[in-house]
């Protein structure tokens, strides 16, 4: 490419010096119409025997203007070609720095401008222009999965169908990575013609595609922005870059539904969006506020009514929003990546307000499937551990069953390296993730909890399901010799009917709702099982002892 541009420069040069040639011979035209003016008349007069002949020098002269003449001539013609050339360079130049080269269709830089022409043509026809946006679904996995050359094949058959599908006169680009975009013009009269077009692209996109006897299963997204009425209305006048934002929106609001769908841009997504990217904004930054901060929920052992442990549960409190709860936030942290991180700071405070507590209470921590897939989890837990010299056997992890599904044999791995640590296991939210009875069999849990839904439909009286599911559950938790827990008891009632049904722990409302550390204090100062002298080495055994010197000294 260097080399090509160095050439182009070296031709302009050699251009701009036949420009000076080409001065040389205009003078050289000059000189001769004066030589010749004075020379020929000469000669012609000596032909004639009319008079002397012309001076040598001057005839000299003449000859040799008319070979500069001559000489200039063909360096102009060939001055000419060489600009033509020239110009046929730049073309092909300017060409290629708007076409994609892996696709060949137009690119991210000249979309834009094509589209401002695409839509002044449409509005002088009395036509509207559709922008749609398109990105592969999971396309990462691809290039991870086959490599990066099929991928290129993926990106090159997706451009061709797409081309294959789309009207004369419509535009398409790609936009960077496996994003493509393209601009059609339509009647107003006719959307639905944009719906059909869109549902076309879709379904020949998600064709497999065929790669030396390999099959790639791929998907769409899609999102459509048009100068149209429903997409103007709130926002005024529409140019290409407009079109290609809310396309955006659009597109990302599929993504978020599911993917391998299209949506038409509204306007309350583009307030969503704004929402989301609050939210994104304000969990990164109260990460390193330390806004996040465990609430703990009392277990309760049903029989004794003795409490015996807490679970925690995490609480974002944010400056703007208030106490926000973890299924608005876990979500959004598992996305961002931050989930680990997150998780350990909750937990390594959650050992930090227990080493406070009666050593008798346990502790229980929620943990995310993505942490599950961390190959040093456990190794993170056990440096917690040392750092807090809390006793592992008080700490208990709850996964939800629906992490089984996703890898049981690393599930397996970390279960059991965890447990090697003294560690234990529960499975959370029993009940409603499908677990097979050879999983529970073959994964060494340590407790399950009964979801709360089964236990909310006890005392709500749902005919008797409620209590045939926990009074099975209780069977299987007795055949697996597994001790159980039952989530959600919200009043007395349940309460009893769950006595009588077996050896039970139990947590939920009746019991009160989480409460943060500082009311779990209070709690178990009330029944004196808070220990009121800090352990070695604690930032509050240091004052206290500061405190003594400095009255000591006061007093001596
Ligand atoms: O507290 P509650 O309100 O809304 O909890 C809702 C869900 O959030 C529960 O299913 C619980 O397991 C989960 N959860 C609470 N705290 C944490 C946490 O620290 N990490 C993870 N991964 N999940 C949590
Ligand atoms: O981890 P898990 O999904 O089990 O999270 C427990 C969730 O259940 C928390 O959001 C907690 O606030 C909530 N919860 C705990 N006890 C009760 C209860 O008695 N009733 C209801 N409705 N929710 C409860
Ligand atoms: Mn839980």
């Amino acid at each position: 490419m260097t080399e090509k541009i160095a050439e182009l420069k070296s031709r302009r040069q050699e251009a701009g010096r036949d420009f000076i040639a080409l001065g040389i011979i205009a003078s050289a035209i000059l000189m001769f119409v004066g030589i010749g003016g004075k020379v020929l008349p000469e000669i012609f007069r000596n032909w004639l025997e009319m008079g002397p002949g012309p001076d040598p020098m001057l005839v000299n002269a003449l000859l040799l203007n008319i070979a500069l003449i001559i000489f200039g001539w063909r360096r102009y013609s060939d001055l000419l070609a060489e600009l033509e050339q020239h110009q046929i360079a730049e073309e092909n130049a300017r060409a290629l720095a708007e076409t994609d080269m892996l696709t060949n269709c137009l690119n991210r830089r000249s979309i834009t401008p094509e589209t401002d022409s695409l839509i002044n043509q449409a509005n002088g026809a009395g036509k509207h222009v559709a922008f749609v946006m398109l990105d592969l679904d999971n396309f990462k996995q691809v290039n991870d999965c086959n490599g990066h050359q099929i991928g290129d094949l993926v990106l090159q058959t997706t451009a061709q169908r797409i081309k294959d599908i789309l009207p004369g006169g419509s535009l398409l680009a790609r936009l960077g990575g496996d994003e493509f975009a393209c601009v059609v013009s339509f009647d107003p009269s006719h959307q639905g013609s944009v719906d059909q077009l869109v549902n076309r692209l879709i379904d020949a996109v998600s064709r497999p595609v065929l790669t030396g006897g390999q099959e790639v299963e791929i998907t769409i997204s899609a999102g459509i922005a048009t100068t149209g009425a429903n997409t103007s209305a709130a926002t005024g006048a529409l140019d290409a870059k407009c079109l290609l934002h809310y396309a955006d929106i659009a597109m990302y609001h599929a993504k978020k539904q599911g993917r391998n769908r299209y949506f038409w841009f509204e306007t309350g997504m583009e307030h969503q969006l704004r929402l989301r990217n609050d939210l994104e904004a304000g969990i990164r930054k109260g990460l390193t506020n330390g806004e996040f901060i465990p609430y703990y929920e009392q277990q309760i052992d049903l029989h004794s009514g003795e409490l015996v442990g807490f679970e925690m549960l995490a609480r974002w409190v944010s400056p703007e929003l208030g106490i926000v709860n973890p299924d608005i936030f876990i979500p959004i942290a598992e996305e961002l990546g931050l989930i680990g991180d997150l998780s350990g700071k909750l937990i390594e405070q959650a050992l930090s307000d227990a080493s406070q507590w009666d050593p008798a209470i346990t502790v229980s921590v929620n943990i995310s499937p993505i942490e599950l897939r961390d190959p040093w989890f456990a190794q993170k837990m056990l440096k917690l551990l040392v750092k807090h010299n809390f006793p592992a056997r008080r700490l208990e992890i709850e996964i939800t069953e629906t992490c089984l599904h996703e890898n049981l044999g690393l599930v397996r791995t970390m279960i059991t390296s965890l447990r090697n640590q003294g560690i234990r296991i529960s499975l959370d939210d029993f009940g409603t993730g499908y677990s097979s009875l050879s999983q529970l069999q073959s994964l060494p849990f340590d407790r399950l909890k009964i979801d709360r839904s089964f236990v909310g439909d006890l005392a709500h009286g749902k005919g008797d399901s409620g209590s045939k599911i926990i009074d099975a559950i209780i069977a299987l938790g007795d055949g697996l010799s597994i001790p159980i827990t039952a989530e959600g008891i919200e009043d007395e009632a349940t309460l009893e009917r769950l006595k009588k049904m077996g050896p039970l722990k139990g947590q939920g409302y009746h019991y009160g709702l989480p409460e943060s550390a500082e009311e779990v204090r209070a709690r178990l100062t009330r029944l004196g099982r808070y220990r009121t002298f800090p352990p070695e080495g604690s930032a509050m055994q240091a004052r206290i002892e500061e405190t003594k010197h400095t009255a000591g000294r006061r007093n001596g």
